[in-house]
């Protein structure tokens, strides 16, 4: 596919899910005008939206019947609320995100969590409400998204990743944390997009092991992404994450190591992909995009 026809494909999907998500988010002047204000904020925000993309272009590529707009428009609500609780002080303590102030900066700490925890409900709300005719979809998706997103995969990896600041991880571990902070929300994507567009569970499964090598993928890239950032801002050799003590696979092995590691995956994914879909041009341009991407 070329770049001016995935751009145009990408743009469209991505103005649906917005227009989804404004449409499945209470108005900022809905009471308590402050909460839906500073939930707006975040989500507004412009982000890339890769995730819903994802549930759009796997549906598709399964020639989906059914709409994964609410899908796509939920699981961007839990991915900005993941956002929003990593940014307070109590975690990565961050000003800034997606170019705007974060929202606790914007609406004070209270205001960030609840927002946060409003997201998270209003996820679930979405799918429970998104497929009405066919209930054991919305089933699938809320267990899908609920298992990706809890104690044994996203909230957990964040919990590892908080617990060992500043130790010296091992290659291993430091995936293990990856996988499960990063990796399993964009797996999720991916298999959410395979069941609305009724795949078997056998494709179900491959499209599991695509979304897990993306998911890495897109973590290994996210980290030579800050660590050249630092580099060309200070023209030193050591990217941010070395100065920070933060450890990454480009910290741990260099980054060589970590660009060959992230094609490695990208590869495996592509590969994957033409195991459970004849239809693959704008997935495959997709994760051409995701390993080119710079930011
Ligand atoms: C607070 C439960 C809880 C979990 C936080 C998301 C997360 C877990 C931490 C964010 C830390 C971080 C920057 C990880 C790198 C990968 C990542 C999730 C980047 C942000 O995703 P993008 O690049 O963001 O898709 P946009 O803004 O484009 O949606």
């Amino acid at each position: 596919m070329d770049p001016k026809e995935f751009t145009e494909r990408f743009e469209n999907w991505r103005l649906q899910i917005e227009k989804e998500i404004d449409h499945r988010v209470p108005s900022a002047d809905t009471e308590p005008t402050k909460l839906h204000s500073a939930m707006r904020h975040s989500l507004e925000a412009g982000g890339k939206r890769l995730r819903p993309v994802l549930v759009c272009a796997v549906a598709e590529a399964f020639s989906s019947k059914s709409n994964p707009l609410p899908a796509a428009a939920a699981i961007e609500c839990l991915h900005t609320y993941t956002l929003i609780h990593d940014d307070l002080p109590a975690m990565d303590d961050s000003d800034l995100r997606r170019g705007r102030p974060t929202c606790h900066k914007a609406f004070g700490e209270a205001a960030a969590i609840l927002a946060g925890d409003g997201l998270l409900t209003l996820t679930f709300q979405i799918l429970g409400e998104g497929y009405p005719t066919d209930p054991a979809l919305a089933n699938n998706l809320v267990v899908d998204l609920a298992t990706a997103s809890g104690s044994l995969w996203l909230v957990g990896g964040q919990m590892d990743d908080i617990d060992n600041e500043g130790i010296p991880l091992d290659v291993p571990t430091l995936s293990s944390i990856n996988r499960r902070k990063t990796g399993a929300l964009i797996a999720a994507a991916c298999i959410m997009g395979a069941r609305i567009g009724g795949a078997s569970a056998e494709q179900v499964e491959t499209v599991r092991q695509f979304g897990v090598c993306l998911g890495e993928a897109f973590q290994v890239i996210d980290d030579i992404l800050d660590f050249t950032a630092t580099e060309e801002q200070t023209g030193k050799s050591s990217g941010r994450d070395e100065a920070n003590g933060k450890v990454t696979l480009a910290t741990l092995e260099g980054l060589d190591a970590a660009r060959k590691r992230a094609e490695e995956l990208t590869q495996q994914a592509d590969h994957l992909l033409s195991q459970f879909s004849a239809n693959t041009d704008f997935l495959s341009a997709l994760v051409r995009w995701m390993a080119d991407r710079s930011n």
